[in-house]
């Protein structure tokens, strides 16, 4: 199974953290050295967007752990992160230079215009695969975020 930017990234943190670099070496498939709850930096994930499509098409986050979604625009045209159920009512903050649109429980969709970049900061509360959409009219974009437990994949 391919690593997904998640797991890399978690890698790297730990890597990172001080002291942990001699059990990592030791450890290095142990999922026990990367405690979501002790770890403080967001899992980074970045979609890009392109020839409207979401890419990738799949992303993989943690439940519980906090999270920096980011969206490329790379398209000439306008496009909107939908999220659909996954942010219902959860706490969110949003960078970048996207239009966000709220409705009764948060987030309905931000609108991300070309070459433009959002970025979400959240901590995902339900494990379960989740669809989102660019919703914008004249064509349809569809993708996924998995929103999974820390473990062996
Ligand atoms: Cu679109």
């Amino acid at each position: 199974m391919m690593m997904t930017t998640w797991q890399q990234a978690s890698r790297w943190q730990t890597i990172a953290a001080a002291g942990s670099v001699f059990v990592f070496i030791l450890l290095p498939h142990s999922w026990a050295l990367i405690d979501p709850l002790q770890d403080s930096d967001p899992v980074v994930v970045e979609v890009t967007i392109r020839g409207r499509e979401f890419l990738p098409s799949t992303v993989v986050i943690p439940a519980n752990h906090a999270v920096l979604l980011s969206f490329a625009n790379h398209d000439a045209e306008l496009h909107a992160f939908a999220p659909l159920t996954l942010l219902d009512d959860v706490p969110l903050h949003i960078d970048g230079n996207g239009a966000a649109q709220f409705g009764e429980h948060g987030l309905v969709r931000i609108l991300i215009p070309s070459g433009g970049r959002a970025e979400l900061r959240f901590t995902p509360q339900h494990a379960g695969l989740y669809d989102y959409r660019c919703d914008l009219p004249g064509h349809q974009m569809r993708a996924y975020i998995r929103v999974g437990e820390y473990g062996p994949p």
